[in-house]
């Protein structure tokens, strides 16, 4: 924790880059690891665009049950301590922004202004054919996911969803599956944000998933130090400068404080 502290009060463009770890304590359920949510669900089947598709002609009642269950613990969830702490860090103009590759949008609820979505997000939606942005607020949300109770044909979950002011087409949330390339202004940004940080927190990601693990060692290749907050290590432990294992809405307010 000395060894943190010390290059947190060297650092003046800190960057925060997080993982689903970040929102455990906030009651959404980690994608890997011991209760992580593709334990038990498929990623081929609810994390891939075909595989959605191929749900949506041969069991439309299962992707309605799943999209129920997402949007109950995604939509209710309220930022951590943890989120509060990189939110209190920008304020007070010690951290230049976040990259997140969460989809919850707790950073933003937190407070934190700077934030760059790598797999995108679920409030801001968009056009299948023409990309035109489509953003719903929370409640609006949850009441549309709402009118899937039940639903058990395709039909019956496709009425319910908006379509494009501009071209008709269907909308989708603009959350980025497997296989499908990241929002490109995202990416930008983040780019952007890392190359000029001087430190960077990796908090609450096992550091499976790519590109974006790749944009964090690019910062540790390039020199800048690397503190890792993480429960237990992962595929980026090797890349960082000082490791501190623990729940991260407990150790991240202790160590700005
Ligand atoms: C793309 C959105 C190309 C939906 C997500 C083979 C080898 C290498 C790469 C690939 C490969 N095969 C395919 C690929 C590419 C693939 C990929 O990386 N696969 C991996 C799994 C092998 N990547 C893609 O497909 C990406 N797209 O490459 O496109 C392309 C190019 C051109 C044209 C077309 C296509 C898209 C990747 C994005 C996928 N979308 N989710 C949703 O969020 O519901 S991924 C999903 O994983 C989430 O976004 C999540 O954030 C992300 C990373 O997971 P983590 O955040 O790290 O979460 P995880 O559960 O893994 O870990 C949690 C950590 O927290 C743990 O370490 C745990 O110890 C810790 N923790 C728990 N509690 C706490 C804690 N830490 C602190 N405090 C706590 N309390
Ligand atoms: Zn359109």
């Amino acid at each position: 924790m000395d060894r943190a502290r010390a290059l947190l009060a060297d650092a003046s463009r800190i960057v925060a880059f997080t993982g689903a770890g970040i929102s455990a304590e906030s009651g959404i359920p980690t994608f890997r690891g011991k209760d992580g949510l593709w334990n038990d669900v498929e990623v081929e089947t609810f994390g891939t665009p075909w595989g959605i598709r191929a749900l949506l002609d041969n069991d439309p009642g299962r992707l309605a049950s799943h999209l129920l269950d997402r949007a109950d613990v995604l939509l209710d969830a309220q930022p951590n301590a943890a989120h509060k702490a990189i939110a209190d860090l920008e304020q007070a103009g010690r951290l230049a922004g976040v990259v997140t590759q969460n989809v919850d949008g707790l950073h933003r609820d937190a407070g934190s202004r700077n934030i760059f979505c790598l797999h995108g997000d679920l409030i801001n939606w968009r056009c299948v054919d023409c990309r035109q942005l489509h953003q719903h607020s929370r409640p609006g949300l949850k009441q549309l996911v709402q009118s899937f109770t039940g639903a058990t044909t395709a039909n019956e979950i496709l009425s319910q969803i908006p379509h494009c002011q501009v071209c008709g087409g269907l909308t989708r949330p603009g959350v980025v599956l497997f296989g499908e390339e990241l929002p490109t202004d995202q990416v930008e940004g983040a780019v952007d944000l890392l190359a000029r940080c001087d430190l960077l927190l990796v908090i609450g990601t096992s550091g499976v998933v790519e590109p974006a693990a790749s944009f964090a060692r690019t910062v540790v290749r390039r020199g800048a130090p690397m503190i890792e907050l993480n429960m237990e290590p992962g595929d980026l432990t090797s890349s960082a400068t000082v490791s501190l294992f623990g729940a991260a809405g407990n150790i991240l307010p202790e160590l700005i404080a």
